[in-house]
């Protein structure tokens, strides 16, 4: 039976991804922060086979031990600070967790694996944020990056000591560059679980408006559920390399909104939603749109749930929640 271990279990891709690799054989570790940390109990009840193992992308000493512990085969380092925004008003502790703590984990896996024939496959949970203020259009792995936050700047460390370490030190470590991808599970800060949460909320007479930032940037949106796929399959390749995770295709928040007003029978959103400056960003990213041919021609990965669907099942999912737990049932 392979093991492999999930840091960042509690977010979105650890969730998907750690279904998926049980539902393929895996024994799974998640690797929990904190004391009791109030999202360990919803992971382990949606997959009790899952064993959790305590760690923090901060001590180093604490990366060691869990690899020691668990020896797994693969290794996928999904933890990170991963909200833009935040990431301008605590620059310092993204650096630290979203790019140092790909250091301190790749530096765990050599130690713990050993220099030669090391065992243990590594995948970093690369991001299309990277590429930032965009040099080319559609972006593919060889695109020079340019990010414009913080945690950016911090993943682009991320990949780029991914990458170092598998050159320098033989680790069998590969980068997936993924573009935006949501689901119903997507945590309620990011920008498309706000809109059908908050529609789901106005459709149920809970509430007027959504107060939103700019609605120009467009972004590459996917499922979550068919991108954790991809991460799987790049750990299964011979070699290890750099892969973006993609649709192919772009959409304006503005497509979003029409989208999902639609999908909740309303002919405009225009009337519901406002402007609110504090969801500006300092530095903006405009259009990020992937080319995901190398995925689909090595992994032979591609995307199944189109941007209409995605919206659709978010909302919808949304309605069931946000009536759920109007009526106290959350
Ligand atoms: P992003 O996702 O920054 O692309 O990073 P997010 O959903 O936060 O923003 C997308 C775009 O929407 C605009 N926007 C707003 N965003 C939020 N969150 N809230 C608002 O009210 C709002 N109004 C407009 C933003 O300015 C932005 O242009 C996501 C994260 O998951 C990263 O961790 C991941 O690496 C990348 O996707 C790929």
């Amino acid at each position: 039976m392979k093991r492999a271990l999930i840091t960042g279990i509690t977010g979105q891709d650890g969730r998907y991804l750690s279904e998926s690799l049980a539902a393929k054989g895996y024994q799974v570790f998640g690797m929990i922060r904190g004391q009791a940390n109030p999202k360990a109990r919803m992971v382990q009840d949606e997959n009790p086979r899952l064993e959790l193992v305590d760690g923090d992308l901060r001590d180093m000493a604490s990366l060691i031990a869990v690899l020691e512990q668990v020896q797994p085969d693969e290794v996928y380092n999904l933890g990170a600070i991963s909200f833009v925004q935040l990431s301008f008003r605590q620059p310092e502790l993204t650096a630290e967790i979203t790019g140092l703590g790909v250091l301190r984990m790749l530096d765990a896996v050599r130690i713990v694996g050993g220099m030669e024939n090391n065992p243990m496959r590594f995948y970093q949970a690369s991001s299309s944020e990277m590429f930032g203020k965009v040099r080319e259009v559609p972006q593919s792995e060889t695109t020079p990056f340019h990010p414009r936050s913080p945690y950016g700047v911090a993943k682009m460390f991320g990949h780029n000591i991914t990458v170092n370490y598998r050159e320098a030190y033989g680790i069998h470590a590969s980068s997936g560059i993924l573009f935006n991808h949501e689901s119903e599970r997507r945590g309620h800060e990011f920008v498309t679980r706000k809109i059908t949460s908050s529609l789901a909320r106005i459709k149920l007479g809970l509430q007027d408006t959504i107060s939103l930032g700019n609605l120009e940037s467009q972004r590459d949106w996917g499922h979550a559920a068919d991108y954790v796929e991809a991460m799987w399959a790049m750990l299964q390749q011979d070699e290890p390399d750099d892969y973006v995770v993609a649709t192919g295709e772009t959409h304006s928040i503005r497509e979003f909104l029409d989208v999902a007003f639609r999908c909740a029978g309303y002919d405009s959103w225009e009337p519901y939603v406002s402007h609110d400056v504090r969801f500006d960003r300092p530095a903006e990213v405009d259009l990020l749109i992937g080319d995901p041919s190398k995925a689909k021609a090595k992994l032979g990965w591609e995307p199944k749930v189109s941007f209409e669907e995605l919206v659709r099942r978010m909302y919808e999912s949304d309605l069931i929640e946000e009536d759920k737990a109007a009526r106290g049932m959350r």
